[in-house]
């Protein structure tokens, strides 16, 4: 299984993710440190906020094979410059949560997504799982296959 870390801002939805995809009870706590479960790295937002933490998560992304950027379908503005990912040697995948908000506007996450260089997106809804699954099978792809 390939290991995935998970960037993006406060709120945007990495730990219920992060709970989600280890199976674990969804519960709400405020991440204060990086978490490093098996094959999920959880890290705080305001490392993603931040220049200068933003160096200390680069360091994160040699740790992992994907880098799992997340926007939340309600976000009202997004916090990735274009082709973000290019300053990742590795791969990175766009992620769109709380697609299930009635004020969710995908398209436009989904759009953000793509100005920072992602080619992959999933949508999930991390509280019923739905989406979920799709990650998991592509962690568990061989990136050889793709070649
Ligand atoms: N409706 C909905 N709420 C979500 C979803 N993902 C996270 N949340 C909620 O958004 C809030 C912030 O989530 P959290 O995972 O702590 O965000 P983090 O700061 O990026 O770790 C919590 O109240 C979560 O319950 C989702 O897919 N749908
Ligand atoms: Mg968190």
């Amino acid at each position: 299984m390939r290991k995935l870390v998970l960037m993006g801002r406060s709120e945007a939805g990495k730990t219920t993710l992060t709970q989600a995809l280890k199976g674990e009870e969804i519960r709400y706590y405020k991440t204060q440190y990086v978490h490093n479960y098996d094959s999920v790295i959880d890290t705080p937002g305001e490392y993603a906020q931040s220049r200068r933490l933003g160096k200390a998560l680069a360091l994160y992304t040699y740790e992992a094979d994907i880098v799992g950027i997340l926007v939340s379908a309600v976000e009202p503005y997004s916090i990735f410059p274009p082709n973000v990912t290019c300053q990742a040697n590795r791969e990175c995948i766009g992620i769109v949560t709380k697609i299930d908000l009635p004020q969710a506007n995908i398209e436009q996450a989904d759009r953000w997504l793509e100005i920072a260089g992602c080619k992959k997106i999933f949508h999930v809804n991390s509280l019923e799982g739905v989406g979920v699954p799709e990650i998991l099978e592509y962690l568990k792809q061989d990136p050889e296959d793709n070649k």
